[in-house]
């Protein structure tokens, strides 16, 4: 079933729902290292603003001449009968490389927002009997009805977590014909809202494959440190011979074996000791594990790395020791002056390069959703601490229930597609979002699904500061009832950007100090890389960012439950509601290297801080 159904029948079960029953299923994590084949390459596309392929001009059935996911070959039909009259023909439509957004098709389509659809065809080998077959997306923003061989096998609503759809009797051997409708309409009751301050880049933007399974195949294996010092692994099967089932998780280099049979449902939870030799996972030392999950017929590869993330008063600690993150934000956008959401692993290592090398980081914020699975790998590989979050952002539609069951869905994908990824220290439930009873409600339940989910790492969420006067100066805070339910309390905080506090007045700013630990999962400033105006210091020069960072973290260095920071932002990015025509054309400008990577002034005053940060350890 796909979400949309899915959530619509969720709504009438929330209360009594099992809280995996959330996610989308199967989850068919480590897709990239599963039997099947790469759908990704070149595709035709052929827009449809008024959505005909969906629905006639009276709103009745579409007509044939528009129904882009039949299985036709419409100039073959054409010639056969003259008479008949198609309004579209994907074969012979404009193509595209894929993954993609639609903007890198043709710039006419920068603030196209609306229904796009994409076929391909291909030949894959016959299913031997038993095995089963699924087409795995790992992302499409921000609507997908999926379309094999002229039949609808399952829509998904949410841009940025993956989903899969069986398509076992459906595919065949020879010229299958995949279509996939993309809406990327954004939505009043949809996650993220309608506004927010990043280019909705529509289209199928991560790569997708044709997984095959045997019939009873593993679907997720959980593998981790505990902070009782095991090595636990929970394994779900999926499929007929998915109960009572023997399971080995072994990691041959230390010399593991983790095994056990699975319950009625399918699911093996064992554990045993971590050997002595197990070397732990840590931004100095990313060591990863081959683990290898064998179930019936079904085996299962993943990288995986083993460390232990708590809190303890107002400390964070890594493998048990007190940690200072020093990380930047960064949105999933590749460099360059067209970006088009195009995330290869080249892609993503230079961006997480310029965070970890360029930086001296050791911590990275992937704002303000699920980034790609690559780049979460390559964390893990690189050895970044990883935030991870869902767009719950600014204001979605706190009171709605099928928005709740939508971001909880998407919580629990996020979680199940990436807990085996030891860079990931933090799930964060929400940015910014106005306090309200609604609102409250619908994050405490996320906080509760994340625990549920997830008792290996924190719980975080970036929160708007209160900012008070006492004696004359100022005194910021954090005032904000979730604040009792989270791990980490995360401040995003603009004083001297957003309010008109001169610079000089920062470092008398004073915070009230926190018994958790904090950060600042966002401050910064926008500056126009190349725009020098020392003299009168005005907002988006250069010199203006250079010393908002300097002021700022004076002002840091102050507060004593501090424990990291995820300044906004690495690199510029596209913002429409960015539109200074001389400073910003189109993007949010402040990043500290500029779209094609230049570094600004205020890089290398981050870069000195954590250099002297990354010494005091
Ligand atoms: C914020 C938001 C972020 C924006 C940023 C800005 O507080 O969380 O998404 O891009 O401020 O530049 O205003």
């Amino acid at each position: 079933m796909g979400l949309k159904a899915f959530v619509g029948a969720m709504c009438a079960l929330t209360v009594l729902a099992p809280l995996d029953a959330q996610a989308s299923s199967p989850t068919l994590t480590r897709a990239d290292n599963r039997d099947g084949q790469d759908l990704s390459g070149t595709w035709h596309y052929s827009v449809d603003p008024y959505r005909d392929g969906l629905a006639g001009f009276h709103r009745g059935a579409p007509g044939a001449g528009h129904r882009r996911y039949d299985d036709v070959d419409v100039d073959a039909l054409t010639r056969a009968k003259p008479t008949a009259l198609y309004e579209y023909d994907m074969d012979r439509a404009p193509t595209a490389t894929l993954p993609q957004g639609w903007i890198g098709h043709d710039p006419t389509l920068r603030y196209y927002q609306g229904l796009m659809w994409y076929t391909r065809r291909f030949d894959t080998p016959a299913l031997k009997p038993g095995q089963r077959a699924f087409l795995r997306f790992e992302a499409v923003n921000y609507t997908a009805k999926v379309f094999l061989n002229g039949k609808s096998v399952g829509e998904h609503e949410g841009g940025f977590t993956p989903f899969s759809l069986e398509v076992t009797d459906v595919v065949r051997a020879s010229n299958n014909q995949l279509t996939v409708g993309v809406d990327s309409t954004p939505q009043a009751d949809g996650v993220p809202p309608p506004v927010t301050d990043w280019e909705n880049y529509g289209g199928i933007t991560r790569p997708m494959r044709l997984v095959i399974t045997p019939g009873t195949f593993i679907d997720e294996a959980w593998v981790r440190l505990t902070k009782d010092g095991k090595i636990a692994a929970t394994v779900t099967l999926d499929g007929a011979q998915a109960a009572n089932q023997e399971v080995h998780v072994r990691v041959a280099e230390l010399g593991l074996d983790v095994t056990g049979r699975t319950d009625a449902k399918g699911v093996l939870n064992a554990s045993a000791a971590a050997p002595k030799g197990l070397a732990r996972w840590s931004p100095d030392r990313p060591k990863l594990y081959d683990v290898v999950v064998q179930a019936g017929e079904d085996r299962l590869t993943d990288r995986v790395g083993f460390r232990t993330i708590e809190t303890k008063g107002s400390e964070i600690l890594l493998n048990g020791k007190p940690i200072f993150l020093r990380g930047i934000s960064v949105h999933e956008e590749e460099f360059g002056e067209n970006p088009a959401r195009t995330i290869t692993e080249a892609g993503a290592r230079a961006l997480l390069a310029e965070v970890k090398d360029g930086l001296h980081g050791n911590f990275v914020r992937l704002a303000h959703y699920p980034h790609s699975e690559v780049t979460t790998r390559l964390a893990d590989e690189m050895g970044l601490l990883v935030w991870s979050e869902i767009p719950v952002y600014w204001l979605v539609d706190f009171g709605n229930p099928r928005t709740l069951a939508l971001a909880r869905g998407m919580l629990a994908d996020n979680i199940r597609r990436d807990r085996n990824r030891a860079s990931i220290i933090m799930w964060s439930v929400a940015n910014e979002t106005p306090i309200t009873d609604a609102r409250n409600s619908f994050l405490y339940q996320l906080v509760d699904d994340v625990r549920a989910l997830d008792d290996s790492r924190l719980v975080t969420a970036a929160l708007l500061t209160d900012r008070k006067t006492v004696d004359g100066k100022a005194l910021m805070g954090l005032n904000d009832p979730l604040a009792d339910k989270l791990d980490v309390l995360s401040a995003n905080t603009y004083n001297g950007w957003y309010s008109d506090d001169a610079l000089d007045a920062l470092s008398g700013i004073a915070w009230k100090a926190t018994d958790k630990p904090m950060v600042f999962s966002e401050f910064g400033a926008d500056a126009l890389a190349g725009f020098s105006d020392p003299q009168l210091m005005r907002k988006f020069s250069e010199d203006y960012q250079r010393k908002y960072y300097e002021k700022t973290l004076a002002m840091a260095r102050q507060i004593s439950s501090l424990r990291g920071m995820s300044p906004w932002i690495l690199k510029d990015f596209r913002a429409p509601r960015r539109q200074h025509p001389v400073y910003q054309q189109g993007w949010n400008r402040k990043g500290l290297v500029s779209p094609t990577g230049r570094r600004k002034p205020a890089f290398f005053v981050l870069q000195g801080f954590y250099k002297e940060k990354e010494a005091e350890k």
